[in-house]
């Protein structure tokens, strides 16, 4: 593999390209109009304009980028993640040219970007799983009937759902029916498949998700998990690995249980396998992400590994380096996902132009970041910006990395979450270790922030006086 295109923008271009780099392969990106100046543009080896700002008419182009691959004689192609990367059609029409697709086959894709399919292909291999129905609910009265023996609150599901999107809690007995309705015309008009199923509803679960890693010789690791309870609006906003909750034993079920997803699907590369922990540290397959997640650097610096260099010698081939018994948790990582949103506006997008953009740096901290001083954010794609990460020998050391890089990054011209994290990594929930997925919910508000930002000024003021009175002091010396 002499060349790779990376299809892709921002952070994930680069932190891919990075390690081609480091592996002597040379590289060759895609942009739109608007990403001319793009740090992932200057990075690249080589870099081609293929469309206008809008994701569908550039980044989600599979026949162009494949063109572009073949005009600059890429062997490959690594879609990052969203865009292309989960797409099953893609993955086959980059096959179908002769050019490797850094990711699974297109048959582990379409199997888990089905829900049913997933719960179908797993049902043989003795992974836990929510109490439910296994197949797309045609009889509602009988559905009713299976809703009562699981007990409510239940929760409806898209199987062809994804990040949140088309599920619908059902309290209790009565509006059964009428969610029902609503669920599977959601489902229709969202998906354009109207299969809906129903698991009970774990009320106050954590995010546990385990990370994989196959060749195309039947091996299979994992890598420990990442927490990733802290998120909004099924936004992701803090993760870590490892999990402060999981017991040496439980972390060996759940890494074992999520191989055994893998092995489900003939899973190849790298993979996530997502799983609800209860109250009662029962675990629960979610589903399986088929991608390289925004979120693997955490378990890249505990496991002392580069998930991209691993998957491109897989994609070549190779087998894999490692076996499970050499792969071991050292010290502890944190990520806080750094997005142009307001957090004291309900983190709706904050458009403007990065006035000033400088990032800490130092033992324990990577920043992996797609822009610049001097840039605007675009409106046209996803709005985060950086992935800040610390790391230390133990969690409390990772979280005051954390605040203190937070302090240390300055971003002016736009708002950001960088004081949203600032309030998480402060707070006696999050630091005791003590929450779930509801954390953001229960606690945060912007008041919160304006708090905390009313706190500061008080400090500055009385910074300022204190300089005042000793200027003060300085000129009334007798003469
Ligand atoms: C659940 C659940 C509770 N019970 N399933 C949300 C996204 C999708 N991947 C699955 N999700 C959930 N499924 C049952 N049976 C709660 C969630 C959920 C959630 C899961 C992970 C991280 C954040 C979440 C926030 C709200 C709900």
């Amino acid at each position: 593999m002499k060349k790779i295109l990376v299809a892709n923008r921002g952070e994930i271009a680069i932190r891919v390209m990075r390690t081609a780099k480091k592996m002597g392969i040379k590289t060759v990106t895609v942009y739109s109009t608007i990403d001319r100046h793009s740090p992932h543009v200057k990075y690249a080896d080589e870099a081609v304009l293929i469309g206008e700002a809008p994701s569908n008419q550039s980044y989600l182009l599979g026949d162009k980028i494949i063109e572009v691959a073949k005009a600059q004689n890429a062997d490959a192609i690594h879609p990052g993640y969203g865009f292309l990367s989960e797409n099953a059609e893609f993955a086959e029409l980059c096959e179908a040219n002769d050019i490797i697709f850094i990711g699974p086959k297109s048959h582990a894709i379409k199997i888990m970007g089905s829900k049913l399919a997933a719960k179908d292909a797993v049902k043989a291999y003795d992974i836990p799983m929510v109490p439910g129905t296994a197949e797309a609910i045609s009889d509602i009265p009988e559905a009713k009937e299976i809703a009562k023996k699981i007990g409510f609150p239940i929760l409806i599901k898209a199987s062809a759902g994804g990040g949140g999107k088309g599920m619908r809690i059902v309290e209790n007995e009565s509006q059964f029916e009428s969610q029902m309705d609503r669920a599977i015309s959601e489902a229709v008009n969202a998906f354009g498949d109207g299969s809906v199923f129903i698991e009970k509803y774990v009320t106050s679960p954590r995010h546990i998700e385990i990370q994989v890693m196959a060749d195309t010789h039947g091996n299979y690791i994992h890598l420990f998990e990442r927490e990733c309870s802290i998120q909004r609006r099924h936004q992701k906003v803090v993760e870590e690995a490892p999990s402060s909750v999981l017991t040496p034993k439980l972390r060996h079920e759940m890494g074992e249980a999520a191989i055994r997803v893998a092995k489900a699907c003939d899973y190849i590369g790298a993979g996530t396998v997502e799983f609800l922990l209860d109250d009662d540290l029962n675990f629960y397959f979610l589903e399986m992400n088929t991608r390289l997640q925004v979120e693997h650097p955490v378990s890249e610096i505990i496991t002392k590994t580069d998930l991209v260099e691993l998957q491109i010698r897989v994609a070549r081939g190779e087998v894999l380096p490692y076996t499970q018994d050499d792969i071991k948790i050292h010290g502890h990582a944190m990520e806080l996902r750094v997005y142009a949103e307001d957090p004291l506006n309900d983190f709706l997008p904050s458009v403007g132009t990065l006035e000033t953009y400088t990032m800490p740096q130092g033992e324990g901290i990577r920043v992996d970041n797609g822009f610049e001083q001097g840039m605007d954010i675009p409106i046209y794609y996803d709005p985060m910006i950086s992935k800040l990460i610390t790391f230390g020998k133990t969690r409390d050391e990772a979280m005051s990395l954390m605040l203190e890089a937070i302090d240390n990054y300055h971003i002016e011209g736009i708002e950001t979450t960088l004081p949203f994290g600032t309030f998480v990594f402060e707070h006696d929930a999050f630091r005791s270790g003590h929450f779930d997925t509801h954390f953001v919910k229960k606690y945060y508000s912007a008041e919160h922030l304006l708090e905390q930002h009313k706190k500061e000024a008080r400090i500055a003021a009385l910074i300022a006086v204190n300089a005042y009175v000793k200027a003060q002091k300085l000129l009334r010396v007798p003469q």
